[in-house]
């Protein structure tokens, strides 16, 4: 599949790997891209089990291709937001997990294309900023949603207003990546994660992706009946049952 002239996408078993390859201009995300990305998860094969979302040169995203608010009206703005939502909720609340490989800029709807997906990963060269409010701006990808969920609205508030920049180590910190590895050894770190990722069940995987962050959300009664009813379908598939039963037996993996 190649979704748009700016995606790349390769398949590595039940690993696919797409990556934004548009480098000479820093992977700014141009609506070809965006509908792209969209394509690329509305129509993953059934047999995809995990996907790597990388980037090509030596920058993840500078973000919303600047070049189309050049011209737009409000309502045109308003309709790439909506597509820019559509995009990401398929990454999202998709049904197959997705790793982030980040290096370079992660810059303003770059971060909030990664803050779409479940792990990130970024080497020592990756840096994060919001320049919208700079720019004169605002996001536009879902980002004062997601972004202000994993590091907090004061923290996104501080990006926005003074324009800083955080460094690769301050990322991790604060959750903008789980992991952080040496400069170049993102993508690979992600690939190893999403072929452990990919070992998962299909129901705990819907479990993980669908209801755990709704529940995060969630007042905790009802939270309780989804955790609980997730939970009973989940044990009761066949796979799940073989792999207790391969535990109990002394064949089953071990967590160390
Ligand atoms: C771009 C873009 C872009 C680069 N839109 N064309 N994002 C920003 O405000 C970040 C803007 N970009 C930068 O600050 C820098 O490009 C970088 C720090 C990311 C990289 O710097 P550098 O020196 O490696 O590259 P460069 O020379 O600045 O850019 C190379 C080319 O990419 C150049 O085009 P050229 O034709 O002159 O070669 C740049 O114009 C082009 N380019 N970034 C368009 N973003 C849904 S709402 C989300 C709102 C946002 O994302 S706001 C944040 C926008």
């Amino acid at each position: 599949m190649q979704p748009s002239a700016s995606l790349d996408v390769q398949r590595d078993g039940e690993i696919a790997i797409l990556r934004l390859n548009r480098p000479a201009k820093r992977n700014a995300l141009d609506d070809d891209t965006v509908r792209g990305i969209e394509r690329f998860f509305g129509e993953l094969p059934g047999e995809v089990r995990a996907v790597v979302l990388s980037a090509r040169g030596e920058h993840f995203s500078a973000g919303l291709d600047l070049s189309s608010l050049a011209h737009a009206t409000a309502l045109e703005s308003l309709h790439r937001s909506q597509m820019w939502y559509r995009a990401f909720e398929r990454i999202q609340f998709g049904s197959v997990p997705v790793i982030a490989a980040l290096h370079g800029a992660v810059i303003g709807g770059g971060l909030e294309l990664a803050a779409a997906t479940h792990i990130r990963v970024a080497d020592a060269t990756a840096y994060y900023a919001l320049p919208e409010g700079q720019r004169g701006i605002f996001v536009g990808g879902g980002g004062s949603i997601r972004i202000s969920r994993i590091i907090g609205a004061h923290r996104m508030m501080d990006l926005m207003l003074t324009g800083r920049i955080y460094s690769a180590e301050e990322g991790q910190q604060i959750g903008l990546s789980q992991y952080l590895v040496a400069a170049g050894e993102a993508e690979s770190r992600a690939l190893a994660l999403a072929r452990r990722v990919a070992t998962i069940p299909p129901l705990s995987v819907y479990g993980i992706l669908q209801a755990l962050p709704r529940n995060a959300e969630a007042d905790p009664a009802t939270g309780h009946v989804l955790e609980n009813l997730m939970a009973l379908v989940a044990a009761a598939d066949p796979v799940a049952q073989e792999r207790i039963a391969a535990f109990l037996a002394g064949s089953g993996e071990k967590i160390k």
